[in-house]
């Protein structure tokens, strides 16, 4: 729509819309995105990244530890012009203002989106930020058109009466924020509209600042809390395990097999957490009690007192279909938890253990599993770091042969040495099998489901699973044929996963290729077809593959 508003008014408010947009970035960022995703600090480190290498090292030479807050303080200058650019063209055409708006969020969710450690959520505050800002704008400039429509009225006809319609708007005078009181004469009684307009334009400007500082600040607030954490886990100490190298033979080194070793920014992550828990590992207590003659309560310190051991176990979630991907193998670092159960001392009538992680999920595990002299863990170490966030930091439990739901509690911070007829843990209360041992499993992850392959020599490829009682034989079938005995890669460990391969002489046609696994007790995978609920899915996956 076209008006007069003059000008310095629509580049304030597009500087206001910007400040709300990058304010609400924030506070997302706090929330769910993390440091990296905050718009104006990704658009800084792609900044620092595209910049010639000698301009850099120039502004840290000459700035210093200063280089950072200008470098900032320069974009937001960059921003806040560029709005206020944004403010003027949108008084006159809305679309072009508020086009240059998506424009910058548009530009913060690249850089963040293209961090060498982003993920969805972290383009998310960006495109908050366009959408804040551009409806900021909007709502701002509505008034001001409205007031200037009462401005160009009055000014055509100076000497009218406020007036018209319910909800009309016209008045005598033209509205500024000047803070001049409304002159009052004899023949211009007073009128009431036009001041009305510029107090909803005080009101609503007033709202933005406001909104915009108690978001950026609850945004700084929670980000800098996040910073904490992070500062707080790249400086825990975990004790190094010897090498975290894949041992001899376990990996086939076969094109788009899973690695026998998961990296843990790909290792899986199953919980109930909306927003993962940020635990202060300098505050982080463990409370071992229950059924027990000496109940414990310690620290991170305390607890790296004891033996510690570095064990391969391969994780594996209930919920995981056949054929599935919620399954992932990594070196753990941590406690043995039948140590701290010697040393509390357990009830012989006991049977369980209740464990608790601190956003109150609740899990319940057989004292069996825990003291039968497996690897179970009190683990705070994967793949030779710190536990990451997602995976339980600052110390979760980790038990070989059982789903996750029934033993890897993440976040832990109370095990009750108790009796499965005393409680319920969470799953168990929507559903879930109170036990949950892990049922032995296959997967084929070469050729995939669908793949066009020429005729000849395939490498099939794949894993079979069977912790704690560990693999023996692979086999596999194409449509109704022999089953062929797959060569197995070494087998570290018996709580590992274990990798496969066979050479298939294929022929020209579509085919249906399946896989099956025997445990070392000798018993076959089972062929019948059974869902995820209650206690895990079983079925013998199977890939499509046409062969030309
Ligand atoms: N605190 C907590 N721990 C938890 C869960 C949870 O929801 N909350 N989920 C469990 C489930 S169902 C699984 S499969 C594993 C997954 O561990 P991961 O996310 O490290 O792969 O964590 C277990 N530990
Ligand atoms: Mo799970």
């Amino acid at each position: 729509m076209a008006t007069s508003i003059s000008r310095p008014w629509a580049a304030l408010w597009g500087v206001l819309a910007a400040g709300a947009g990058l304010a609400g970035a924030e506070l997302v960022a706090g929330v769910v995105g993390g440091p990296p995703s905050s718009p104006v600090v990704a658009v800084g480190a792609a900044f620092i990244d595209v910049i010639p290498v000698p301009v850099r090292e120039f502004g840290i030479r000459t700035l210093g530890t200063a280089d950072k807050p200008v470098l900032i303080s320069g974009i937001v200058v960059v921003v806040a012009a560029i709005a206020a650019a944004a403010g003027v063209l949108a008084a006159r055409r809305r679309g072009v203002g508020l086009a240059i708006l998506a424009g910058l969020g548009l530009l913060g969710a690249i850089a963040a989106g293209t961090r060498p450690d982003s993920g969805l959520g972290t383009i998310f505050p960006s495109l908050v930020a366009a959408a804040v800002g551009m409806g900021v704008l909007t709502w701002l400039l509505a008034v001001t058109e409205r007031a200037q429509l009462v401005a160009d009225s009055a000014a055509r006809r100076p000497t009218v009466r406020a007036a018209t319609s319910p909800g009309g708007q016209l008045g005598t005078r033209p509205t500024t924020m000047s803070t001049t009181a409304p002159t009052r004469t004899p023949t211009s009684p007073p009128a009431p509209r036009a001041p009305m307009a510029r107090r909803e334009l005080m009101w609503r400007g007033g709202v933005v600042v406001v909104g915009s500082l108690v978001a950026a600040g609850g945004g700084r607030t929670l980000l800098a809390r996040q910073q904490a954490a992070q500062d707080a886990r790249a400086t825990f100490p975990v004790p190094r395990p010897p090498t975290t190298a894949v041992p001899a033979g376990a990996d086939l080194g076969v094109d788009d097999l899973s690695p026998w070793r998961t990296p843990s920014d790909v290792f899986y992550r199953i919980d109930t957490a909306l927003t993962v828990p940020v635990v202060d590992p300098t505050t982080w207590r463990l409370r071992i009690h229950g059924m027990v003659d000496r109940p414990l309560d310690i620290t991170v310190a305390q607890l790296q007192k004891r033996r510690i051991v570095h064990r391969w176990v391969t994780l594996t979630c209930v919920s995981n279909e056949v054929g599935g991907d919620l399954v992932g193998n990594a070196l753990w670092t941590g406690v043995p938890i039948a140590d701290l159960l010697a040393e509390v001392g357990v009830h012989p009538a006991a049977d369980a253990v209740r464990s608790t992680s601190q956003d109150g999920w609740t899990c319940g595990t057989p004292l069996s599993a825990l003291t039968d002299g497996r690897s179970a863990l009190l683990a705070f170490g994967m793949n030779g770091e710190p536990l990451p966030f997602e995976h339980g930091f600052p110390v979760r439990m980790v038990v070989p042969g059982l789903y996750g739901y029934v033993s890897a509690t993440k976040w832990v911070v109370d095990i009750e040495v108790t009796r499965f007829d005393r409680f319920k843990a969470y799953w168990s209360t929507r559903g879930w099998s109170e036990q949950g041992p892990i049922k032995t499993a296959s997967r084929i992850d070469v050729p995939s489901s669908g793949a066009a392959v020429s005729a000849g020599q395939v490498v099939v490829a794949g894993v079979a699973w069977a912790q704690h009682r560990g693999i023996s034989r692979v086999e596999v079938q194409v449509d109704d044929g022999d089953w062929n005995v797959a060569h197995l890669a070494g087998e570290p460990t018996k709580d590992s996963w274990r990798q496969w391969r066979w050479t298939w002489d294929a022929k020209p046609g579509d085919h249906q290729v399946r896989v099956r696994a025997f445990d070392t007790a000798g018993e076959v995978q089972t062929a019948a077809l059974a869902p995820p609920a209650p206690d895990g899915s079983t079925g013998l996956h199977m890939v499509e593959v046409s062969v030309g």
